[in-house]
């Protein structure tokens, strides 16, 4: 089964009519992968409209009519956009002000600022079933302690996720 366009089309419409112009993100899994590149441009929008694709897709003219960033988390199937689209909204929200309760959280962890992944984290206690806290977390130091977590976000970057990390000079 295809969704049809006419009851897409009137309700992309009524929408825009009561709410004023939105941007519109179809999930499928033809579209381009989410990242965070692509939630930082969606926090910036007044107004997102999110259309989720289910059983076989959409009727082709529900794309060539309307104006649609198609979004896709990865390469796996569902069976519907409902999830994505809430990785999208979550993604999204979380950059806007006021929703983290630490303005500097979503600067801080994996693709965030740095767009490379988050060091390791640590709590109490100082051993864990023999399992120690680097040294150096412990020193109160916390130039070597932002020395030592830019070296494993970089290391741990660079075993995990090499097609992230920046070309350095
Ligand atoms: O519409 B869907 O079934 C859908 C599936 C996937 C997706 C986005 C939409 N991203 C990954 C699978």
């Amino acid at each position: 089964m295809v969704l049809q366009a006419e009851p897409i089309f009137t309700a992309v419409e009524q929408v825009e009519e009561n709410h004023g112009p939105c941007r519109k993100i179809l999930l499928t899994p033809v579209g381009r992968v989410l990242n965070q590149d692509l939630a930082a441009d969606f926090s910036k929008e007044e107004r997102l409209l999110l259309l989720c694709g289910r059983y076989e897709g959409f009727d082709e003219r529900i794309r060539q009519g309307l104006d649609w960033t198609e979004v896709s988390l990865g390469d796996f199937v569902l069976s519907g956009g409902e999830i994505p689209a809430l990785a999208v909204l979550e993604s999204t929200a979380r950059l806007l002000p006021g929703v983290l309760g630490h303005e500097e959280s979503a600067k801080q962890d994996s693709f965030g600022e740095s767009g490379i992944l988050d060091h390791p984290h640590y709590t109490r206690p100082a051993v864990f079933r023999g399992m120690a806290v680097p040294e150096v977390l412990l020193s109160g130091d916390h130039q070597a302690i932002e020395a030592w977590r830019a070296d494993q976000a970089r290391q741990r970057t660079l075993k995990r996720r090499p097609d992230i990390l920046p070309d350095s000079d």
